[in-house]
């Protein structure tokens, strides 16, 4: 197995075949495209059932509310909106059924890969009672994908769109896509890079995403694109691209337009402005809402959305990046149209193994917002380290805003149910591309299989995430060990490479490996030593009011907690604080004998995961077993290379021994700092 099958292989252990056994009766009672790829998909899952499983659940018959039978048995469908199921083992005309319904196709299609969630982890054929809704409408997959076939920060070959031979050829891979996709939720794709090319705006290229709005629509997914705002200049030939400008605007009209002619139900564009050299409506002197607006009334007529990203980055907040967005965005709260949602990072500065929550969620009460995760690990060790991003999503999902009393935390924030937005969703940057396995790694694919299902409900526990991935990825009888492994993974990920709140300490441009040295790059904030600010005396970042006071960018409550090293959590002390060496921690611990623990804990976790890797050897088929058996062993030793070269680098520059027993560095600083890794992937050409 080369893991393409995803968390869809359809078996129930590592040796049954997945071979036809028996006819199981499907009946759709419609033949719309949708329920065509819902009754597929459950014959082909079905396949994988024993003869005596598929008898105890009987004909499986998918119906929507308006149906006579299912309006009979009055069941509570109300509360489940337009993308919401219900399943149930019933009784139809005196025959026992499987009935998967909902409000509309989609929530039945919805329902119908929950079924077989319930079937492949395990859940019990006969007795069926299985409800849910979406809590977050829109649910994206965010594409980094170039129109050449790279993908920026993509560790998982080319990109899947074969932009080239589209729209003719239709590659079955764009089907086996969307499937993964339908079967967590995922209900929109962004194709194309946030760094856009003007090129994707073209009638070539709109052609080209119509035929994967097509092979997608049956799934329940819309398509987006990512807009660049100069478009108007270099598509349209007009001088400038100043949102204000109604020559600019009715460029944009007549672009959505054609857009729409073409894509019935686009969904809407996606924009990085004035970010990382990106043009934007600040070029012409005009805030993020002017630009955002202008588009947003392009698309209102055709019900398209704008999602427009706040990772702004440019030199308004010299003292500290990571204010700058809170800085541009929270003075427009309320000036964006209904049809915009502002795209917000997890945290502060940039997908980092840990962040505090982005202080502006809580902070813009008239705005809809959404996070943005970024699910390829360009941070977290790439393609090859195991880190379950489960954890990290629901860390961000769960923290407590303080915004509108305790217990808003950023996913009631996001999920409408405090500020009572009607537009709300949720983002990932996605890890996919044309590696046999999808993801680069077969524990890659936990990351989205995790994101999607976090989307449809952020109050899901990371841990049975796990487990119900790793049942049908693997086995149901190893999924808990196979989830004990991988949940402690990201952790140990922070603790090697930036514990105790550290951040930014990666290799310049490609960002795999450690550089905490680096200090002589043009903006200050490109380097790590910006970040960690350690000298002599002391590490850390102050963002108190005695530094860069970013603490009063959180709600009052909050920023006073954060004010106060003992107040703040160990795990983000040097986020917000520049502290002593000997700074007293909790544990009893001088900080630096801490910093030098943790970064031992995060290597003795990767040796643990190893450990346990071996053990579930008979369990799990050969070729997945290596690799990942094999990445596992470039991670224990890049774990130790990032703690070596750290703390190296940390002795040097405070002059202290390494506490008592600890093993020292393989080499000293000069060694870790001289050595080059010109192709490592993600180097940016
Ligand atoms: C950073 C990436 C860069 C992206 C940027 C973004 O290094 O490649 O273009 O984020 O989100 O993390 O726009």
């Amino acid at each position: 197995e080369d893991g393409y099958d995803l968390w869809l292989r359809y078996r129930t252990s590592v040796s049954s075949s997945g071979a036809p056994r028996v006819s199981p009766r499907i009946d759709t009672r419609s033949s719309s495209r949708m329920m065509v790829a819902a009754a597929d998909e459950l014959r082909r899952a079905l396949a994988g059932l024993s003869t005596a499983q598929v008898a105890m659940l009987g004909p499986i018959v998918v119906a929507t509310a308006g149906d006579p039978d299912v309006r009979a048995l009055d069941l509570p469908l109300a509360l489940l909106g337009d993308e919401g199921y219900l399943v149930r083992t019933v009784t139809l005309a005196r025959a026992r059924v499987t009935l998967v319904t909902a409000n509309t196709e989609r929530g039945a299609l919805y329902g119908s890969f929950a079924l077989l969630r319930h079937l492949y982890t395990g859940g019990d054929p006969r007795r069926i009672a299985l409800s849910s809704a979406p809590r977050v409408h829109l649910r994206i997959l965010d594409h980094w994908d170039n129109l050449d076939g790279s993908v920026e920060r993509g560790y998982a070959g080319q990109s899947l769109w074969d932009w080239w031979t589209l729209p003719d050829y239709r590659d079955p891979r764009y089907t086996d896509y969307a499937r993964a996709n339908a079967s967590i939720g995922i209900n929109g794709v962004v194709l194309n890079n946030v760094n856009a090319s003007a090129d994707t705006l073209t009638a070539r290229y709109i052609a080209k995403a119509a035929a994967l709005a097509d092979i997608f629509r049956p799934y329940g997914i819309k398509v987006y694109l990512s807009a660049r705002f100069s478009a108007p200049i270099e598509l349209g030939g007009l001088a400038s691209a100043d949102p204000l400008d109604p020559r600019v605007a009715a460029w944009w009209r007549a672009k959505a337009d054609e857009i729409y002619r073409a894509i019935p139900d686009f969904g809407g564009f996606l924009v990085k402005a004035n970010s990382e050299g990106q043009p934007g409506p600040r070029d012409y002197h005009r805030s993020h809402a002017d630009g955002a607006n202008m588009l947003a009334a392009a698309v209102r007529p055709h019900g398209g959305v704008i999602m427009w990203r706040a990772f702004v980055y440019a030199d308004t907040d010299p003292d500290d990046r990571a204010k700058q967005a809170w800085t541009e965005f929270k003075p427009l709260d309320g000036q964006f149209a209904d049809n915009v949602i502002v795209q917000v990072k997890n945290g502060a500065i940039d997908f980092q193994p840990r962040e505090p929550f982005h202080p502006l969620f809580g902070a813009m009460p008239r705005t809809a917002l959404m996070p943005e995760f970024q699910i390829t690990k360009e941070y977290l060790g790439q393609a090859t380290h195991l880190a379950y991003l489960g954890p990290l999503f629901a860390e961000t999902l769960r923290a407590d805003t303080m915004a509108h009393g305790s217990g808003s935390t950023v996913a009631r924030i996001i999920d409408g149910s405090i500020e009572h937005h009607r537009l709300t969703g949720i983002a990932g940057v996605a890890n996919v591309g044309r590696d046999r396995d999808w993801s680069g790694s077969t524990f890659n694919q936990a990351n989205w299989y995790a994101f999607g299902r976090l989307a449809w409900d952020p109050a899901l526990d990371p841990r049975a995430i796990a487990r119900e991935w790793a049942a049908m990825t693997f086995a149901p009888a190893i999924a808990k060990r196979v989830a004990t492994m991988m949940m402690p993974s990201r952790e140990a990920v922070v603790d090697y490479m930036t514990p105790l709140g550290l951040a930014h300490l990666m290799a310049t441009g490609h960002h795999y490996g450690p550089e905490p040295w680096v200090s002589g790059l043009k903006r200050p904030e490109w380097n790590p030593v910006y970040y960690h600010r350690a000298d002599r005396n002391g590490i850390g970042f102050d963002r108190t009011a005695s530094g860069s006071n970013a603490v009063a960018q959180y709600a009052p409550a909050l920023a006073r907690q954060l004010s106060n090293p003992a107040t703040t959590p160990p795990s983000e002390l040097l986020w917000f604080h520049h502290l002593r060496w000997d700074h007293p921690m909790p544990s009893g611990r001088t900080l630096w004998t801490e910093l030098v623990q943790r970064y031992d804990a995060g290597v003795a976790q990767v040796g643990d995961m190893r450990r346990q890797w071996n053990g579930l050897r008979p369990q799990v088929d050969a070729e997945r077993w290596e690799k990942t058996a094999t990445f596992l062993d470039i991670q224990a030793r890049e774990a130790a290379w990032w703690r070596d070269a750290s703390i190296a680098y940390w002795s040097s520059i405070n002059g202290l021994p390494l506490p008592a027993g600890t093993r020292p560095p393989a080499h000293d600083v000069r060694w870790y700092e001289a050595q080059r890794f010109p192709h490592a992937p993600g180097n940016p050409q």
